[in-house]
């Protein structure tokens, strides 16, 4: 009897614990999409009612000044998205009849005629060779005027060019009559921050070419400007090595999951044009499981009771073989890679190995190291200097710093913990008040998933709401989106980078407190529904709305 009465009341407990529950699941309000909205915002951005009609089979690019293949390939480009982003499901034969002498545009007070060309103006010579840097300058202006003369296009260099296009584009939107619409508007136009970034791991899941591709597509259309390649992790070594081919025929998941040098130089190619950078990342002394498939002695041999168990920890940073062997690796990467920058890792370097092995206590009292930590910067200071001497930058995680590495002033800390003391912005106060650029990625990493409209939380973190001097925020060179693979491969990627990675390009590129988040909501909802015309698998951002494709 009394059992049964406790589970009475369990039950009844239970079942005002749902109908609570289900009492706060409102429903959302639908969010309307915008029309013609640029996403990311642009800095200053004048529009008017008045508008031209595109017709997409009548329309060109006149280049006006400089010119090159880079430029000539960009403007076929986003001639191809112009032509697509007209409406392609199939419409009314009614509409199909009508559409060659209904034109209610005609009627319109506001309606400016047809706009055929749009002049591009760029100054600066350009060369198909080049590759953009973290400072090229990505600045234009786009004016689009309701005197039917000097639709013009301009930049110094092409980097600004394909922002601008890229603004273009966006402008361009369907009207109900299936023709393009563009509104009078004068854009003045440049980012707040110049590294902004998407990471994609492709070790704990291989992502194959053709995602990598879409991946950097969507990246443009965002204007992202670094493709963070971290290549090679504890799971798999994907990377084809031109000196050490053993690391992938080993690391590698199967011989068909590496990146050969052929897709790194395709990938570099195809990012480059888009005006995105490509920094990879080889992380270590952490992360190195992969390497030791090939290479078990670069790594550290665990112990157990006194004899080797078989497992491995972190690279041996003990032993003169594995510097020999980065240098060599090193030498090759900065000629593959040829951004002025790579990326280090030396995040996460757990010490239970180190502390296991004999050998390595031996050597830590043979030269006065008192602590794992020392050792773990001594490796990281010997990393940096043969990378130093091969004329490369480095960006490094956060540990590297809050270890209290004495780190050169141009090394750039790339900050990801938001649960350590004080937080991301007390790391971002210290490495700043060192004098170290910094990189934010801890408010935006993309495996954790929330309910609804998560791209709010990302759009709710602001770079330089840390507590530094004016001096301080100069440090702070923008930020990165993070798709660790743990749970993501090419299935899903798409829909889990986008549109919430949207988000942090907006935070990098426009305005501080450009918009509310009621307003970029609606945006968002344009934009998103234009990734997916284009061919972007991204999620719905919003809890409620439509996107007519
Ligand atoms: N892999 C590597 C990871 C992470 C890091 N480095 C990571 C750690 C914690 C979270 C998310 C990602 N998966 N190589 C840290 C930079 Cl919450």
């Amino acid at each position: 009897m009394y059992v049964l009465r406790n589970i009475l009341l369990l039950l009844t407990f239970l079942g005002v614990i749902a109908q609570i529950a289900c009492y706060i699941v409102e429903p959302g309000p639908t969010v309307r999409a915008t029309k013609g909205a640029v996403w990311p915002k642009p800095q200053r951005q004048i529009s008017s009612d008045s508008f031209y009609i595109v017709r997409p089979q009548a329309f060109e690019f006149r280049v006006v000044a400089e010119n090159c293949d880079l430029l000539q390939n960009s403007l076929q480009r986003y001639l191809d998205i112009i032509n697509g982003s007209t409406v392609s499901q199939p419409i009314s034969k009614n509409l199909v009849q009508k559409r060659h002498y209904y034109k209610p545009w005609r009627a319109d007070k506001n309606f400016m005629g047809y706009l055929d060309t749009l002049d591009v103006l760029l100054t600066d010579p350009c060369k198909d060779i080049d590759l953009p840097t973290h400072e090229m300058k990505e600045q234009y202006i786009l004016n689009i005027t309701s005197e039917g003369t000097g639709t013009v296009l301009s930049a110094s260099t092409i980097w600004g060019i394909l922002r601008g296009l890229e603004t273009f584009s966006q402008l361009l939107h369907a009207t109900d009559e299936k023709a393009l619409q563009i509104n009078c508007t004068t854009i003045f136009d440049f980012p707040r921050f110049s590294h902004r970034g998407l990471l994609i791991d492709t070790s704990r899941h291989f992502i194959p070419m053709i995602k990598l591709f879409k991946t950097i597509d969507a990246m443009a259309y965002n204007k992202l400007n670094v493709f963070h390649w971290h290549i090679t992790d504890d799971q798999s070594f994907p990377y084809q090595s031109l000196k050490y081919p053993e690391l992938s025929e080993m690391g590698a998941y199967t011989s068909w999951y590496i990146y050969t040098p052929s897709d790194v130089q395709k990938i570099i190619r195809y990012a480059a044009a888009r005006g995105i950078r490509v920094v990879v990342e080889f992380d270590t002394p952490g992360h190195t499981r992969s390497w030791g498939e090939a290479f078990p002695d670069l790594l550290t041999p665990c112990y157990a009771n006194g004899v080797p168990n078989g497992q491995y920890g972190p690279m041996d940073p003990t032993k003169e073989s594995t510097y020999s062997f980065l240098q060599k690796f090193f030498e090759e990467v900065v000629k593959v890679f040829s951004d002025q920058y790579l990326h280090l890792g030396a995040d996460e370097v757990g010490y239970e190995c180190w502390e296991s092995n004999p050998d390595i206590k031996e050597y830590m009292e043979q030269h006065g190291l008192t602590s794992y930590r020392q050792l773990e910067d001594l490796f990281v200071q010997k990393l940096l200097d043969i990378v130093h001497n091969l004329k490369a930058k480095t960006i490094i995680w956060e540990e590297a710093f809050t270890n209290g590495l004495q780190l050169r002033n141009d090394t750039v800390v790339q900050v990801w913990k938001d649960w350590s003391i004080g937080g991301w912005k007390w790391t971002t106060y210290r490495a700043t008040r060192a004098g170290l650029q910094v990189l934010l990625s801890a408010c935006w990493y993309l495996d954790h998933l929330s309910n609804g409209g998560d791209w709010q939380k990302y759009y709710d973190c602001e770079p330089t709401d840390f507590g530094g001097s004016e001096q301080q925020k100069e440090l702070m060179k923008g930020g990165e989106a993070c798709m660790w693979a743990e749970v993501v491969n090419e299935n899903n990627i798409e829909s889990r980078v986008w549109p919430r990675a949207s988000a942090t390009a907006e935070k990098l590129w426009s305005a501080k407190d450009a918009e509310t988040k009621q307003e970029a909501a609606k945006r968002l909802e344009e934009h998103t529904c234009r990734m997916n015309k284009r061919g972007i698998q991204a999620q719905p951002p919003n809890s409620a709305g439509y996107c007519i494709l």
